[in-house]
């Protein structure tokens, strides 16, 4: 059977849900037509020049589906999508949900590694990139992973220069036929509501891939209730700048937010802070999203920038730690609300009320979306600590699914027998009930929001004939948060240079964000008492060198 690894929720939760008005048992995808109906003409998607009505959404994605749906896609049947933040990813995102195909949401900087362990994973059917972005080419880059996955596998391409091997998504979007006709054989063969609507990528803390299942119920609740803690409405202008395939734009609130509120979704491509206040001014932006290392770049260009940005009035701050002194700062520095969100793709979602006072707003991030978000915090013992201590965040709810896709060995360690997610998070939370983010349990490196497994690294390096023993390290910095350090261990009579372990990496097909930026050579590594690496005393190797250089 197809996508028999997702986990589902227990029958009687799933039940409580539905009866509790949570999950509506729709498709995403069947909301589409009802916008184009109430809102026609008004604008829905914004990218660049290019602008697309409520009704040409609808027109554009019914074509693209039913063109997918020609080459072969069916329910169930899964695509990688690599696209930049442009409208074609609103499009076929959109059109993947009307067909019940799932769009597993890869980043641009993915490569080989990424591409072909998750697509081996979700037995992908296809993949759909741009031709080329940044200087690299995609399309040659994806009938590479499409030749290496274990079945056959079907290139789609955005842009100019698709090749006679590949197919022409926007050649697909040309509407010949009977829209209505076409609507009709679509909602004929629709998803249902608990069916998966979208497969994300988790930050990951092991080498195997994880993959997250989010049904259509599950996410259009994540996605409503998110749109209502941001205030969105008809009236928001959303602007998309972190990868759109990122739960935090798409979802929380918004790509898809700033649409199931009827408003406008802005998709830009770099989060370069004049690009960004040019697109605020332009399109009377209200809301954004970003993760502290491009804010406080928006915050040093804002005080020289003569752009009017009077019309932003939030923006949503999350994905790594953002300390209480810069919160402080970003509303004078760029005009508008903060909202803290500490989120995850895993599900739970916490925003601070858009009506905050400037203690909870600063120093905290934010309270869970939904009544039936359950939160337990759990001392190393595994039991509840007191109210108010700091242990790691377990969570479950209508919205955070009970496993990753496919890995059940793994799915035992990060999920408790009775479903509760382990988020890896040390928190605390506040007598009002507001989530604290005080450090993390899981071994991973947060580098400006982008979440590098430590396992995954140490892998590959291991891999070198040179290196006996390996272990990565988030490494403090103030640009980015956190960068990898390696540290090593060599075969006698072995060097190593970060150079070597640099193109070693990139020769495996490893995105560039994850490349080790730091290598430390040691005669031998601390180890714990079971004979890991201890990342402990290595992290603390690391505090006083950058105390120390600072
Ligand atoms: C500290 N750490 C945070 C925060 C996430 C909205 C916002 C972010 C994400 C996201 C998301 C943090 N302070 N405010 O999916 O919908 C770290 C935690 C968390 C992990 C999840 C969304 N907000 N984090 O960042 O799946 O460690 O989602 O467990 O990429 O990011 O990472 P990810």
């Amino acid at each position: 059977m197809k996508l028999d690894g997702v986990v589902p929720w227990p029958a009687d939760l799933a039940y409580a849900y539905r009866a509790a008005g949570c999950w509506q048992g729709r498709p995403l995808g069947s909301y589409l037509w009802e916008w184009a109906e109430q809102r026609g003409e008004r604008i829905a998607v914004v990218d660049g020049g290019h602008r697309l009505t409520y009704r040409d959404l609808a027109v554009n994605a019914d074509a693209l589906a039913e063109r997918l749906a020609d080459l072969g896609l069916d329910h169930g049947d899964t695509v990688l999508v690599q696209l930049p933040n442009c409208w074609e990813f609103v499009v076929v995102t959109v059109a993947c949900f009307r067909l019940g195909v799932v769009p597993v949401m890869m980043l641009p900087p993915h490569r080989e590694h990424e591409l072909v362990s998750i697509g081996t994973h979700v037995r992908a059917k296809a993949l759909i990139v741009p031709d080329t972005w940044r200087g690299y080419d995609h399309q040659d880059l994806a009938h590479r992973v499409a030749a290496a996955l274990p079945g056959p596998a079907r290139v789609l391409v955005v842009g100019q220069e698709v090749r006679p091997d590949s197919v022409d998504v926007r050649g697909l979007l040309e509407q010949d036929g009977d829209s209505a006709a076409r609507r009709r054989r679509l909602d004929g063969r629709a998803p249902s509501g608990s069916d998966v609507a979208v497969f994300l990528l988790s930050g990951g803390t092991t080498g195997v891939p994880k993959v997250i299942s989010r049904t259509h119920d599950d996410y259009e609740y994540n996605i409503r209730r998110s749109a209502r803690a941001c205030d969105f409405g008809p009236d928001t202008v959303y602007l998309a700048v972190l990868p759109a395939g990122h739960n935090f734009p798409l979802a929380s609130p918004g790509i898809l937010g700033a649409l199931f509120s009827g408003g406008r979704a802005v998709l830009l491509p770099s989060p370069r802070p004049e690009p960004v206040f040019e697109a605020i001014e332009a399109e009377g932006v209200t809301a954004t999203s970003a993760v502290p290392a491009v804010v406080l770049k928006w915050m040093e260009e804002a005080a020289t920038s003569r752009r009017d940005l009077s019309s932003l009035r939030y923006v949503h701050v999350g994905g790594s730690v953002l300390s209480p002194e810069i919160a402080a700062r970003i509303g004078p520095a760029l005009g508008c609300r903060l909202q803290q969100v500490y989120g995850m793709a895993e599900g739970l979602i916490c925003y601070t009320p858009a009506d905050a006072s400037e203690e909870v707003a600063h120093t905290t991030q934010g309270a869970p979306v939904s009544p039936y978000d359950e939160l337990l915090v759990a001392g190393p013992d595994g039991h509840p600590v007191l109210p108010g201590e700091i242990g790691e965040l377990l969570t479950r709810g209508p919205y955070t699914p009970r496993g990753y896709y496919g890995v059940p060995d793994q799915n035992s360690l990060s999920f408790t027998p009775d479903g509760w997610f382990r988020t890896g998070d040390l928190v605390r939370i506040t007598p009002e009930g507001n989530v604290v983010v005080c450090g993390r349990v899981k071994d991973l490196i947060n580098r400006a929001g982008e979440k590098i497994s430590a396992g995954e690294i140490e892998t590959l390096v291991q891999e070198m004939p040179q290196v006996a023993e390996v272990a990565a390290v988030a490494m403090p910095d103030p640009e980015v948060g956190e960068r990898v350090c390696l540290f090593a261990r060599l075969h006698p009579g072995h060097e190593l240079t970060l150079g070597d372990v640099s193109a070693a990496l990139t020769a495996r097909g490893l995105a560039a964000f994850k490349i080790p930026e730091r290598l430390e050579v040691l005669d031998d590594l601390p180890h714990t008492p079971i004979g890991k690496p201890d990342k402990k005393v290595l992290q603390k190797l690391l505090l006083a060198d950058v105390a120390g250089t600072a």
